[in-house]
């Protein structure tokens, strides 16, 4: 700050600028204080790409930003300096890196933001929610541009930052540049994710344990390569649309999805599309098979009956050992979307294409579990992330809070409690530094008939709700690292219509794993109805 000023005064002796009112030099400082900032020259292989100065309610044009990401613009909700660089990581890769600084910066936070699926795309959204919230935020396109993988294909550079280097190099240069910007070092380093993000999270406590005094990792996904296979046994087993007992879209969401809460939803006591305890809910598709006389098309015949219950099976290899939890039954209408579309799910087929197989040609149909057994052998740049404990970030005083919806449609929350449950068998105080909210009715990452908005940033509202520890996640692992308040519960809150503007519908209060969502009596809109049991 001293510096700045002194620059201002002196360009204003040398008379280069205009004379200014003593507001307009108010105003005016900030934007100074940016557009000056050679911020490449702290970082070695940078090359800037944009330094701007952004006024609140800024709309941006992200023009230049691959159009698969579907960010074409982002509104700003704090008066910033945007910094943009190009960070070479090795001779043929870099990442994209973006460090949103606001003027304001009372607490001195800074937050990493992850990525999603195999993506290369910057998390706007993230940045704007963060900076709206006075935190220094910083993202990057994890080494590549676009949703797909196909930049993995013979460019192991790539694929490394992907795995484990384009975060952290974003990361230690976001703390560098936000030192030199500010004219003091962050006074705490935070993450969030969700998804591909949580796995991030994850990561980035294992192998760079001093990055992050916090990490938000939501809906992880660990255990990353039997992932992308679990995310393939699905095609073969629908078999593309309009295979022989293929099973129609409408079948999925009309007829199955009602069945599974005719089975579920009622077992928490409350009928309301939302099956609390996902655990408790084993889904009985032998309950749809068509009576012998039946052909209104609203029944399974035998093979469809055999195909849902592989779905919804834990998915082992011929020996019977775990590759990974059964799906979340409940999921149905989103699920039908990618996962049981009939059609390659892209992210498993970019994976086994361009890294696993190194063949672009490779047919989805063909994928069995052999090849789930090769991705785990393969496990480049141990992009596994499946760790039993985390000393270095423990002994550090880092905290980790996870959550993942109970009728997610894309990772299984099942896999989210096992990854849970194998660190705690190694370690019985894991509640110290590492706490599990399962939320019930969210899909993945967000949306869902639950409780299901609580500050996860991803486009989620949050402005209805307030950044205390009880309702936002963000403010939970603020609190906890800052202040030592462990979180307890997570309040997710529903919105009318699940729009922040209309109001709110309900709230309920998330357990800590692996305490279970209890009914106990009364409205069950009211979250003093239900118990953490
Ligand atoms: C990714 O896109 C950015 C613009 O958003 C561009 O500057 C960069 O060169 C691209 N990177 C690659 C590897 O194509
Ligand atoms: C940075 O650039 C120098 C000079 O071009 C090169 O020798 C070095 O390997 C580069 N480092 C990285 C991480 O790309
Ligand atoms: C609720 O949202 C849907 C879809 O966005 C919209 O069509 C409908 O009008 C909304 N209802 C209310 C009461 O706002
Ligand atoms: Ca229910």
């Amino acid at each position: 700050m001293l510096r700045t000023t002194y620059l201002w005064m002196s360009l204003a002796a040398l008379n280069i600028f205009p004379p200014l009112t003593a507001s307009a030099t108010c105003v005016d400082d900030p934007r100074r204080r940016c557009l000056s900032f050679e911020s490449e020259k702290f970082i070695t292989n940078a090359t800037r790409t944009r330094l701007e100065y952004v006024p609140r309610g800024t709309t941006l044009q992200l023009s230049d930003n691959d159009a698969s990401c579907n960010r074409p613009s982002q509104l700003v909700e704090a008066n910033l300096c945007r910094i943009a660089l190009q960070i070479d990581t090795s001779h043929r890769s870099g990442i994209t890196f973006e460090l949103w600084l606001p003027d304001d910066w009372p607490a001195g936070r800074l937050v990493s933001t992850g990525n999603g699926g195999v993506d290369g795309c910057v998390k706007y959204e993230d940045l704007a929610y963060t900076t709206g919230l006075g935190f220094a935020a910083m993202g990057t396109n994890n080494g590549h541009n676009g949703t797909t993988g196909v930049s993995f294909y013979h460019n192991p550079d790539v694929l490394e930052d992907f795995a484990h280097r384009a975060l952290h190099t974003g990361t230690v240069t976001a703390k560098t540049l936000t030192e030199a910007f500010y004219q003091k070092p962050p006074a705490r380093s935070y993450y969030i994710g969700c998804s591909l993000g949580g796995r991030m999270g994850i990561k980035g406590a294992e192998l760079y344990p001093n990055d992050y005094d916090g990490i938000v990792a939501g809906c992880p996904a660990v255990d990353f390569n039997h992932l992308q296979g679990q995310r393939a046994m699905f095609y073969p087993i629908t078999g593309p649309v309009g295979s022989p007992n293929y099973i129609s879209h409408q079948l999925w969401t009309g007829l199955i999805h009602d069945e599974v809460l005719k089975q579920c939803d009622g077992l928490d006591g409350v009928v309301d599309g939302i099956i609390e305890v996902p655990d408790r809910c084993h889904f009985q598709p032998e309950a749809l098979l068509c009576a012998s006389d039946q052909h209104d098309g609203q029944c399974l015949n035998e093979q469809q009956v055999e195909q849902v219950r592989k779905i919804y099976a834990p998915y082992t290899y011929p020996d019977g050992s775990l590759i990974f939890p059964r799906m979340n039954p409940g999921n149905e209408i989103q699920a039908v979307q990618k996962l049981l579309a009939g059609a390659p799910f892209g992210y498993s087929q970019d994976w086994f294409r361009y890294v696993v197989l190194n063949d672009p040609t490779w047919d989805a149909i063909h994928y069995d579990s052999s090849l789930a057994r090769r991705a785990d052998d393969l496990n480049p740049f141990n992009i596994r992330t499946y760790p039993q404990t985390l000393p270095a970030f423990k002994t550090r005083g880092g905290k980790i809070v996870s959550y993942h919806g109970g009728q997610d449609n894309q990772i299984t929350s099942f896999n989210t409690a096992r990854f849970w449950d194998h660190m705690a068998s190694a370690d019985q105080q894991l509640h110290d530094y590492f706490r599990f909210f399962r939320v019930s009715g969210m899909f993945h990452c967000n949306s869902g008939p639950g409780a299901w908005a609580f500050g996860q940033g991803g486009g989620a509202p949050a402005k209805g709700i307030a950044f205390e520890p009880q309702t936002n996640v963000l403010a939970a692992i603020v609190a906890w690292v800052e202040r030592g308040e462990a979180p307890e519960t997570l309040t997710g809150t529903k919105f009318v219509n699940d729009t922040a503007a209309l109001g709110i519908d309900f709230q309920r209060r998330h357990c800590l794993y692996p305490k279970a969502q209890t009914y106990v009596g009364g409205d069950h809109k009211e979250p003093s109805s239900w118990k953490c049991l």
